[in-house]
Formats: C-alpha cells, structure tokens, sequence
C-alpha cells in the first residue's frame, strides 16, 4: 500500500533531482504542487485507484499527473525519477540529506567546483572555498560539515570482510585484559550479513569500568563517542563505530541472542514468548519475575519451543516458522566441501590452487580459463598429481543470450558462462537469461545476477523463470565467494533453493569462506552445493 505522503515524496525527490539537473522550473513548480497537494488531500489516493475512481475529476489534477499518480499506486515506483537517478551521480543526490543544502544549492556546488559527493564536499568546506560561493557564510559552512560527519557515521555501512580483521583484533585484545571472561561480537556480523553499520561488542568482565577504559585505549580507536557504566562506543580509524556491553553472566544467554538480531527475527521471538506467558529481553527469559533460560542460547529457542536456528538464518524469512515445524535447513559447512572452482589468470595462480587443494585433501580442482587459454590447459595437463584436475573456459554470453566461443579449445571439460553487460528491458533481459541457460554447451553460469555489495543491485529479471530454466535443464548457478560480489545474494540463492537449483561455491583467493556465509544466509544444505559432491558424482552431474 502507498500513502499519500509517500507519493508526495516521490514527486518532491522528482523535483528536487529536476533542479539539480536545471529543468525548466514550470515543471520543477508542477512537481512541488503535486507533493504540496498530495500531502493536504484528505482523500487516500490508493484507493481512489484501485477503486479506478477517474483522478482527472479532482481538481488540480490533469491526464499526466493522474497517470503518475496510478503508476506509482500500482507499481511503487515512478519511472521519470528512476530515469533521473540514473542521470545524476549518486553522490550528488546523498548531497540533498545534507540539512541545509537544498537542490539550488547542490547544483551551484557542481556548477562551480564539480562537487558530486560528501567526500568532494568536506574538501571544500575544509579549504576554506566553500565560503566564496554567493550564500554560503561560514556558519552554514559549518552547519554543512558537521551533517557531513553525521551523515558518514549514520549511512556508512562496511563489507563483512573489511571489517573482519579489525573485528577479530579488537576481540583478541579485550581478551588479554586481566578479569575478562568472555568477548562476543554480535550483530550482523554474528549473523555474516555481507555488510555491516557496525560492531555490537558483547564482554563479561569481572570490573566494567576497567575494561572500558581499556577498550577506548585500543590502538585504532580513532574517537571516544561515549563511556558510559554498561556502555562505550568509539569510532575506530576507518570510521567503524563499535559498541561494547558489559553483560551480567546470568544474563548472557538472552543478551547474545538480544543483540545478534535480527530486529525482526527478535520481535518474532518476542511474541512467541508472549504467546506462552513469557518475557523475553536482553536480560533474560523471565516468567513473572524468575529467570527461567538463561545459560545457553539454545535454552533461550527452547523456552519458546523452538528448535536452535544459527545466527545466519536469523532475518525473520522463514526460520521460525521452519523451527516450529522443525525443518530448519542442515546447513552447508567447509567440512562438506569436496573440490574448488578456481578463477585462474596464470601458472603461478594453478600453483598456489594446487597447493591450497592438497593442504584441504580436496578430492578435484576446476580451473576455470578467461585467458591464455591454450597456454594454461597445456600446463595443467602436464601436472602431475593425485588431485583431480578439471578445466573450464569462461565465455562472454551476448545481448540475445548466446555464447561467443573464438575457437575450438582442446582438452577442456566444461563452459562457464558471464553475462556482458548489457541494458535491456525486463522482458528482453529475462529471454537473453533464458536463452542463455537453454544453450546446451553452456554448464554453469558465474556472476549470475551481475550485483556488487552495497554499489549495485541485481540484475532485474523474473528470476522464478530463471531458476526454474536452470533446475530444468541442469544449469549451475554460481555463488561467487568475492565479498565485493557475494554474488548470488542471500535473497536469491533462498529462492534458488525453493526451485531446486544447483549452486557452485566458487573460490577467492584459494578460499570460499564468504561465499559459504552467503550460502548458509541462503539456506543452502550440502545437497544444494555442487562441490560437495565426489569427482565421480560431479562428472556424472556434469557429464564431461
Ligand atoms: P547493522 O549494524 O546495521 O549491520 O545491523 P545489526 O543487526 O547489527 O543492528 P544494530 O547494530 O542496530 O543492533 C544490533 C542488534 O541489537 C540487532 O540486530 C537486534 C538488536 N536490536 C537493536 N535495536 C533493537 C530493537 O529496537 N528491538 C529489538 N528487538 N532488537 C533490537
Ligand atoms: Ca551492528
Ligand atoms: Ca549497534
């Protein structure tokens, strides 16, 4: 359902983006009067449509506007403001959340110094030029760089893998502290979500206020937010913000599963507790007064009657419901992995995978070839070794869905495929998909959504039609193990499995550790991972 104030939003970010990009203000004017009006109406617009009430009755309202206003009910969306952030850089648009920079504003600051992001921005606060534009005294000047700094510290978030590092350090350290019992970090980075806003740091400590001046003493804390008598926050080098708690021992079950989230996965737990006469928060899982689960978070899942679900499935899609019938998936873990997929550039990359391989007693290697292709298979056919040694050619899959192979190679087991990128439509998109997953040479496809984590969404197409093509003709879908891709999501790679499909866990730099967290977030089970099966078995999946 869409609110009129939610409308409204959408022609006011219409206008705004207008301005900034100097569009005829008649126009700009008419987008603020539908918002203006949109927000004063007393009648719901949503229903209006859906009861196909002609708009154009209304005053004010002529045939474009009603048009809009219809596709932004049915659809959510509104297809000129989606054009225009296309058009403009993103940053530009970040610029507007800025209090005191309006579209005027913003346009004057790229008109004048190509300003088209907060870090360009801060510069020029910095360097004193900011000043010398017409309006911009130093107390806005200011004003700006303080919503800047809030700004980067609200809407920042971190991939998992830049932050584990740090993460892990910072534990060890609060660890060494004489009285430290035990340290967890919790949160989504508990939960191994492919990015994180920031540390939820759980500590059991013989003297807190010990510890939390400690803690503040860390090497790479960068500012001290808060210390407070259970609680700190700092900001780390790389503007990380991490929380630590103090949490009582009695307390430490709840307060685990409490600050591991999801929100949603707790407000869930938090009704089913309602439901059996209980209370459950950060403390405990009370009935009345009485701590009654408290040890372990097992016991926390038991006293609602649920079995335990892993913190990688904690985002309220499912897990509970799957608890309560006890059908939680067994997920995948390292253990079960039998072979790796290997992107290899050169001999040296063949080597270091050979190595990795026989230090994990994996039972087969693919390399998968983008180049040098004649050179790399002659090489890997010349190897000697107990380990299986498998190759595949990596090909380009064009804008109608067809493989373009150069030549005939020798000695090649399989053909992966990547999507080049290509802007289609929809309809078109999902076709060159299907096509694609038609194409009898082609076995597995890398890269299958073409997203990056927190800078580019997935490929928009009908995936139920995608995952069922591949089920159907025994496609392979990749989940690619490169935190900046992590490729397919979480989301999908749930759907996937809905449908039955067939996931490879590919390797980055000799390991797949955070493809498997993405699996694991994606409910996959052994049976769903394609390198968990024996060479035997895979040849036979895979019939080379
Ligand atoms: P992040 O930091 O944005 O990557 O995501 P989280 O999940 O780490 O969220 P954060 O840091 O805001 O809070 C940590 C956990 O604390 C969260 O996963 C669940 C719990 N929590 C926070 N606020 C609430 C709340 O209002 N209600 C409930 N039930 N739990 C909350
Ligand atoms: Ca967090
Ligand atoms: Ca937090």
């Amino acid at each position: 359902m869409v609110t009129n104030k939610q409308i409204a939003e959408i022609f006011a970010k219409t206008a705004d983006l207008l301005e900034i990009k100097g569009e005829n203000p008649f126009k700009v004017r008419a987008y603020r009067n539908a918002a203006r009006m949109l927000e004063n109406s007393s009648k719901d617009f949503n229903k209006l449509v859906k009861e196909g009430f002609d708009l154009t009755k209304l005053p004010g309202i002529g045939h474009d506007l009603s048009e809009y206003i219809k596709e932004i009910v049915n659809t959510g969306k509104f297809h000129k403001l989606e054009e225009l952030k296309k058009e403009i850089p993103q940053g530009l648009i970040e610029l507007l959340s800025i209090e005191g920079l309006g579209p005027k504003r913003v346009k004057l600051l790229y008109e004048s110094f190509g300003i088209k992001n907060m870090d360009e921005l801060k510069k020029y606060a910095l360097n004193g030029e900011l000043e010398k534009l017409p309006g911009f005294g130093p107390k806005l000047v200011e004003k700006i760089l303080k919503g800047v700094k809030q700004l980067k510290k609200a809407g920042i978030r971190f991939l998992w893998a830049e932050v584990e590092e740090v993460a892990y350090e910072l534990k060890d350290y609060l660890l060494d502290f004489e009285g430290v019992e035990i340290v967890d970090i919790a949160g989504s980075f508990r939960r191994k979500k492919e990015s994180v806003g920031d540390l939820d740091i759980l500590v059991i400590a013989k003297d807190y206020p010990k510890v939390s001046e400690y803690f503040v003493k860390f090497p790479k804390v960068k500012e001290v937010y808060s210390k407070g008598l259970t609680r700190s926050t700092v900001f780390l080098e790389n503007d990380l913000q991490v929380d630590l708690r103090a949490v009582a021992k009695e307390s430490y079950a709840a307060a685990l599963h409490y600050f591991t989230g999801s929100k949603a996965h707790n407000i869930e737990i938090r009704k089913l507790a309602i439901q059996k006469g209980l209370k459950i928060n950060e403390y405990g899982v009370y009935r009345g007064n009485e701590i009654i689960a408290s040890q372990t978070e097992e016991d926390v899942y038991k006293s609602v009657g649920l079995e335990y679900i892993e913190p990688e499935l904690r985002e309220n899609r499912g897990e509970i419901e799957a608890a309560l019938n006890k059908s939680l998936p067994n997920l995948v873990n390292k253990d079960d992995i039998q072979g790796v997929f290997e992107y290899v550039k050169n001999t040296k990359e063949i080597d270091n995978a050979l190595l990795n391989a026989t230090k994990n007693h994996f039972e087969y290697i693919i390399f998968n070839l983008s180049e040098n292709i004649d050179e790399l298979t002659d090489y890997i056919k010349s190897l000697k070794c107990e380990i299986k040694l498998i190759t595949s050619i990596q090909t380009e899959i064009d804008k109608n869905g067809e493989i373009e192979i150069k030549k005939v190679f020798k000695n090649v087991d399989l053909i992966t495929g990547v999507m080049q990128k290509c802007d289609l439509d929809y309809e078109t998109q999902t076709k060159r998909y299907i096509n694609a997953l038609k194409n009898p040479y082609l076995k597995i496809l890398l890269r299958p959504s073409m997203r990056e984590v927190l800078k580019k969404e997935e490929i928009d197409v009908d995936w139920e039609l995608v995952f069922d093509t591949a089920k159907q003709n025994k496609k392979i879908l990749e989940i690619n193990s490169n935190p900046r891709f992590l490729d397919l999501n979480d989301v999908l790679i749930k759907k996937g499995i809905e449908k039955k499909c067939m996931f490879l866990l590919s390797n980055f730099k000799n390991d797949c550790k955070y493809g498997l967290f993405q699996a694991r977030r994606g409910w996959c089970e052994k049976d769903n991972i394609l390198n968990t099966l024996s060479y035997k078995q895979l040849k036979n999946f895979l019939n080379f």
